[in-house]
């Protein structure tokens, strides 16, 4: 970014172009993020720019981040929850060139990962999703917005890669044939939350909903748990939500990207610490219901996410950035073959949810 595109920004923090310096960081599809550096005090800050293409209405967000903030405040002072720092003129955000933008503490001394090298870093990472749902097991979820209508709302998701199909070019449907089938074949898993969803042993709570590893900073030198970040789709939902996306992409030692499939395997002591991390939060309220959800939380929210990627794909790669045209399809084939595994591992992975509640 230039920083003269900028400078009315960081003007209504109260910084001045002369005195900060910016770098681009993070590696999110969605929203764009800065470092800035005050080289008046040697602070740092995060900036980052809401994407309004996916974010229709970025005041949501800034009156769910605040709504929480204040409640965490007033209940748990000691809780680190990074909420956005407001501008000199008090708002929640600054509007800039049609777009909206906000600042962050940064957290010295923490690392945020694209990939885990350690269990540790599974079970801290479970433990700060689930410590936050938690926290707010007693706050009205009523009062959030829904920041993106029907985000995990798997029969929507469907409903949308089905559209995609009857309107995309015989082309794409031939390239993509074999995953079109898969995707078609694992609607059940719709029918089975769908004799979920409306109990009340299934309630809805706050959920991150976007739990990958580069979204909670552990502690530099000892991995352990700091807080978690990006909370732009912090909003009702279910406990699912948060658990299936750690499972899924805590568990394969390699990301959404990888081609070779033969390398998508479930890491068996992964999908241990992830589960004992998030249980060691989450056990005493989870209900009995949720409970035996738990390995369904993963194949739901990966059978979404191959969805979600097979349907942009077809539709011409609208949502996810691509840097070839094929980009979106593997990737879907990359979710439907971490699926099988769940799917394959059943046994053994139920196994080891059993003991870890035990
Ligand atoms: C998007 O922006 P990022 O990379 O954190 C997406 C998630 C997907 C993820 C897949 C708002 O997250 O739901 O799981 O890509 N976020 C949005 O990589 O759509
Ligand atoms: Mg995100």
């Amino acid at each position: 970014m230039e920083l003269s595109i900028a400078e009315e920004l960081i003007e209504a923090y109260g910084f001045t172009a002369d005195t900060v310096s910016l770098q681009q960081i993070g590696s999110g599809h969605i929203n764009q993020t800065y470092l800035l550096s005050s080289l008046k005090d040697n602070k740092k800050y995060i900036l980052q720019n809401i994407n309004t293409e996916v974010f229709k209405e970025p005041f949501a967000i800034a009156n769910n981040i605040k709504a929480v903030a204040d409640y965490l405040k007033e209940h748990y002072p000691d809780y680190l929850f990074p909420a956005p720092i407001t501008t000199l003129n008090g708002d929640l955000m600054a509007h800039h060139d049609n777009g909206y933008w906000r600042l962050l503490p940064f957290v010295e001394d923490t690392s945020a990962f694209d990939t885990l090298s350690e269990t540790k870093q599974a079970y801290e990472a479970a433990k700060q999703f689930g410590k936050l749902s938690r926290l707010l097991n007693e706050f009205d979820t009523s009062i959030l917005s829904i920041t993106i209508p029907g985000f995990h709302d798997l029969a929507w998701r469907y409903e949308q890669f089905t559209f995609a199909l009857n309107q995309a070019a015989t082309n794409l449907k031939i390239t993509a044939n074999e995953v079109i089938e898969t995707a078609l074949h694992h609607h059940f898993i719709i029918d089975y939350y769908r004799s979920y969803e409306r109990s009340k042993e299934f309630p809805d709570r706050v959920m991150h909903h976007d739990t990958k590893i580069s979204n909670v900073l552990l502690s530099s030198s000892t991995n352990s748990g700091v807080c978690v970040i990006d909370l732009d789709t912090l909003m009702p939902g279910k406990f699912i939500s948060d658990l299936g996306d750690m499972i899924r992409t805590y568990i394969c030692a390699f990301s959404e990207n990888e081609t070779d499939l033969t390398k998508i395997e479930i890491r068996l002591p992964y999908f241990e610490a992830t589960v004992k991390g998030y249980l060691s939060e989450m056990a005493s309220i989870l209900t009995p219901t949720e409970k035996e959800l738990i390995l369904f939380s993963g194949k739901y929210i990966v059978y979404m996410q191959a969805l979600r990627f097979l349907t942009d794909f077809l539709s011409g790669n609208i949502y996810y950035p691509i840097t070839y045209p094929t980009q979106n399809l593997d990737r879907a084939k990359n979710q439907f073959k971490l699926l099988s595994e769940l799917f394959e591992d059943e046994k053994i992975l139920q196994d080891i949810i059993e003991e870890c509640l035990s």
